[in-house]
């Protein structure tokens, strides 16, 4: 079979370590944010948590031999932080846990398959967090030490490095809107632990080029266009705004931009923000933030489309999509949006290469009759969004690689196991896993892509 996706297109899948690995009690790893969250009563839906989740730390080798079957060029996973240093300030680095993903690339690696390494997939050591984490710049000092010791270990074999997964969900999620661990719901503390974030990746970034010589590093977003809901001025300012809180809050520090002066002004407006600016934003910050990078990740899942503030209404998203455009996450399905964010992140920040580090989607079908999983509403979203990404290509936007979210159904935060974003299906009494229908899909693609001649 032929495909039509792009030669140079590395396809992969994405996981992280707190949603797939379990064992939280092994190793020595020591308790992460996301256990003492999960573990609060109401926090996650039904109760769940990711004590066992997808048993990948002890099923490692099937899952690479999931991904060996599927023909994938490239895997993305995270380090948990918490089985590197289990208290987050040890002298030395937990060896046992580093032995986890020391094995998990030479197994990948012996599969034909590349690493991507993430270092925070947001399961920072509840120790951490217990001395402020994110709204203190300790922690930036404790990323520092983990990228080193990671880096150390890996960095002989693995080349594609991201320091931080979405700093928006890490700080506004986990400290604004208190939906996600630590579950804060402090406006000021969100701003705090935004900084921090982008603060450790500049400063993670030289060390990953000093001890894994060669290497190619980035930070993952998640992005969403924002689209006016009409041609008015007050439609087309509010998806200005949401652009500037939701997207280049977190780009235009990393390009030498600094924090966007429309929201800094609203910021100071509420209080926020004093005159001489935050205590939590010193000299050198916004010039370390702003390291060179290799790549740029983006995770695109739907766009939001804004409508401006009426009388006596603040600015709002309106659409709602019927639900047969909608995933289960009631996320519209919009494949055109990922080449509008991909063409304007290249206008405003050209960087050197950009990779979609995840995309997919959330529907419920398990197996039926004979086992199959029919999940054809994942596969038409998918050849969606690659169709968009090769559109993107074909307009000169330096597209590297495509992961797909994700490879098992996994934990899904504070949604626990009730959305399925997984081309491979998960029974959680048996731990048997059952390719999908997409699943299938994506090892034709793999092997049409590989089969191109031209
Ligand atoms: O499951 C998450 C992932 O951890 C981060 N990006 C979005 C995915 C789907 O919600």
């Amino acid at each position: 079979m032929t495909s039509t996706l792009p030669e140079s297109l590395v396809l992969g899948v994405a996981t992280s370590a707190y949603q797939v690995e379990g064992a939280v009690g092994e190793g020595g790893r020591g308790e992460s944010i996301w256990d003492r969250f999960a573990h609060t009563p109401g926090k996650v839906e039904g109760g769940d948590t990711g004590d066992v989740a997808c048993d990948h730390y002890h099923r490692w080798r099937e899952d690479l031999d999931l991904l060996a079957w599927l023909g994938v060029d490239a895997y993305r996973f995270s380090v948990a932080w918490p089985r590197v240093f289990p208290a987050g300030t040890e002298r030395m680095p937990n060896a046992s846990g580093l032995d986890f993903y020391d094995r998990l690339v030479d197994g990948l690696l012996a599969r034909g398959i590349e690493p991507w390494v993430t270092l925070y997939h947001w399961d920072l050591p509840q120790a951490l967090q217990d001395r402020g984490g994110w709204t203190s710049r300790e922690t930036v000092r404790a990323f520092e030490r983990f990228a080193a010791a990671v880096a150390a270990r890996l960095g002989d074999r693995v080349r594609h490095w991201n320091t931080i997964n979405e700093p928006w969900c890490a700080a506004v999620l986990g400290h604004e809107t208190g939906q996600h661990a630590p579950g804060l719901c402090d406006r000021a503390a969100a701003l705090a632990a935004a900084h921090h974030l982008l603060l450790a990746h500049g400063r993670s970034v030289p060390l990953l080029r000093d001890l894994a010589p060669g290497c190619r590093v980035g930070l993952v977003n998640n992005l969403v266009p924002a689209y006016p809901a009409s041609r008015s001025e007050a439609d087309h300012l509010a998806a200005e705004r949401l652009h500037a809180w939701f997207n280049r809050w977190y780009l235009d520090p990393l390009y030498g931009l600094g924090y966007p002066e429309r929201i800094v002004r609203e910021e100071e407006e509420a209080g926020r923000w004093p005159p001489g600016g935050p205590e939590w934003l010193r000299a050198g910050d916004l010039e370390t933030m702003a390291v060179p990078t290799d790549f740029l990740g983006i995770n695109y899942y739907s766009r939001a489309i804004l409508r401006g503030s009426e009388e006596g209404n603040a600015p709002r998203e309106v659409f709602e999509p019927p639900a047969e455009e909608r995933t289960d996450m009631g996320w519209e399905v919009y494949p055109d949006g990922l080449v509008d964010i991909l063409q304007r992140v290249q206008r405003d920040y050209a960087p050197p290469s950009l990779a979609v580090t995840e995309c997919g989607a959330a529907y419920p079908e398990g197996p039926g009759e004979e086992s199959e999983v029919r999940d054809a509403r994942r596969v038409t979203y998918l050849e969606g969004h690659l169709a968009a990404a090769t559109r993107a290509m074909a307009a000169g936007i330096p597209l590297e690689a495509f992961f797909v979210w994700t490879l098992v159904d996994n934990f899904e935060w504070n949604h626990g196991f009730s959305k399925r974003f997984g081309l491979v299906w998960l029974d959680r009494t048996t731990q048997e896993r059952v390719v999908k229908q997409s699943g299938h899909w994506l090892r034709r693609q793999m092997a049409g892509q590989k089969g191109r001649t031209s």
